[in-house]
């Protein structure tokens, strides 16, 4: 076992996920705070009021938008985000924990609405960049590197409401003043940038990832281009603002296998690989691939590429790829093959060959082995891993104890498969920032009992509970692993 010298050992978190706070700070509604609790049987809404001021549910996975209807966050409603884990008002506990586990680098995402409320103003606010600053000062006091993502599954509700966020393309102005903001004021304190978290899935959830409620194919890749081109200019900005900065793209990627040797499958699941290099194609190479765009013209599907929107995509590359990886599963040609295995948002067949963890998600390590060496094949460019990990529910011991090997074990056995890569393979992997480092609220259920991280949060589904943090057997294990760069797994 040998990792990189310098290796980014780390966790991840979001914004939206783990704040909480929602209206504290000055901080605007976000698409994220318009979404209500749910369960692994049970969808997660998205609520508006309709023109007759009725609040309505709606399904984020069917709704088509229309101009009288206005999202928001309503009091006959339950929102789990709106305190989260409560990470606002323990910013120097938290870091100091994630200091005593040794992290090198520490993902997060910068809540947008914390810095431009409703996405327009002209000037940033100043209280929402202050919390950032406590963020970024605190992980330099324990050398840690923020990874920060610009956009973590969340947009100002005003943009929705306006202009039906990404569908409009002025949203991109907005985001860019959002961008030279933070650019601006934490030069010297940041250097990673990832742009969009998984730019990939608003293929299946568009209101979670874009904050847009369509299923309209046409809007759907216009969302997608604005996002890339909005993409290629924060990239610009950032090396402006300082030439350290790195900025990398990030997609959720749980690679596709053929279910069986059957040619058509073969085929398919290159196809549905396509789904996700589409975007890391473009945010890489910074060029629509043809395969896209005979797609589109197939489709009737027209984007309207202008030759200044091609300037901007080239000029706007990544300096490295990051990646979500949790899972694979497989796709079948055949009408007629069974069990469809779950998913955050990406769905399949179940693979005979896997287990599953409690929310049906298939457990595969060498399939982050074979993800690191496709992306590293087609780009060859650095690499972060900057989500992985088991959702499982926890116990908390009465003497606050918490024995989680399951964690371990699913982490232990996927750190191996990175190793596998990095040693025999000879990827380039710079960083490992496993989700959820401490526990937070699940994008895909809203639930807080589906729990990944190394640090248990005492809050429950019912909204019980006091936040108190708790360490668990996992973070004197991961403690260990980073003390001895990789070298220590038992
Ligand atoms: C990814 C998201 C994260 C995170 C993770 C785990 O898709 O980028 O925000 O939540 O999935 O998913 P879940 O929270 O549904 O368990």
């Amino acid at each position: 076992m040998s990792f990189p010298k310098g290796f980014l050992w780390g966790g991840a978190t979001a914004a939206n996920q783990f704040e909480g706070a929602w209206q504290e700070g000055g901080k605007g509604v976000s698409s994220a705070d318009c979404i209500t609790s749910g369960s692994r049987s049970k969808h997660r809404y998205l609520t508006y009021k309709d023109k007759d001021g009725n609040i309505v549910k709606a399904d984020r996975f069917t709704l088509e938008a229309t101009p009288d209807m206005e999202f928001g966050s309503f009091d006959e409603c339950h929102y789990p985000t709106h305190r989260a884990c409560d990470g606002y008002h323990h910013v120097k506990e938290d870091i100091a924990l994630f200091g005593e586990m040794g992290f090198k680098s520490y993902r997060m995402s910068i809540s947008w609405t914390r810095i431009f409320p409703t996405g327009m103003e002209e000037e940033p606010n100043e209280e929402g960049l202050k919390f950032y600053d406590e963020i970024f000062d605190e992980c330099t006091k324990y050398g840690i590197k923020p990874i920060v993502t610009l956009s973590h599954y969340e947009i100002p509700i005003v943009l929705v409401n306006t202009w039906q966020s990404w569908v409009d393309a002025r949203t991109i102005d907005c985001f860019c003043r959002y961008v030279k903001a933070v650019g601006e004021r934490y030069k010297g304190k940041v250097e990673y940038w990832l742009t969009f978290n998984e730019i990939n899935c608003m293929v299946f959830d568009s209101w979670t990832t874009s904050g847009v409620a369509s299923i309209d194919p046409q809007k759907l890749a216009m969302v997608a281009k604005h996002e890339l081109i909005a993409s290629a200019l924060a990239v610009q900005i950032l090396h402006e603002i300082d030439a350290n900065n790195k900025v990398g793209n990030m997609i959720g990627y749980a690679p596709s296998y053929a279910l069986t040797c059957n040619p058509n499958d073969v085929l398919l699941a290159w196809q549905k690989g396509n789904d996700v290099y589409f975007f890391s194609d473009v945010q890489v190479r910074g060029y629509y691939p043809s395969y896209k765009l005979k797609e589109y013209g197939k489709n009737g599907i027209d984007i309207h590429l202008t030759e200044d929107e091609k300037e901007i995509l080239r000029n706007g590359t990544v300096d490295f790829v990051s990646f979500s990886y949790y899972m694979t599963s497989c796709v079948s040609a055949d009408p007629n093959a069974e069990t469809l295995s779950e998913g955050n948002m990406i769905m399949g067949y179940k693979n005979p060959y896997l287990k599953s963890s409690d929310w049906g998600w298939q457990i595969d390590p060498t399939g982050l082995r074979i993800a690191l060496n496709y992306l590293y094949d087609r780009y060859q460019l650095p690499l972060m891993i900057v989500e992985n990990g088991l959702g499982a529910q926890d116990q908390l011991n009465p003497d606050k104890t918490c024995n989680d090997p399951y964690h371990i074990d699913y982490l232990r056995s996927h750190i191996q498969a990175m190793d596998a890569a990095i040693n025999e393979d000879g990827v380039d992997l710079i960083a490992y920032t496993p989700w959820g480092c401490i526990d937070l609220v699940s994008v895909s259920t809203g639930e807080m009992h589906k729990r990944y991280g190394f640090i248990y949060v005492d809050y429950q589904d019912d909204g019980s509970g006091d936040g108190a943090r708790y360490k668990k057997d996992s973070f004197y294990w991961y403690k260990k692993v980073i003390a001895t760069n990789g070298e220590d797994l038992a």
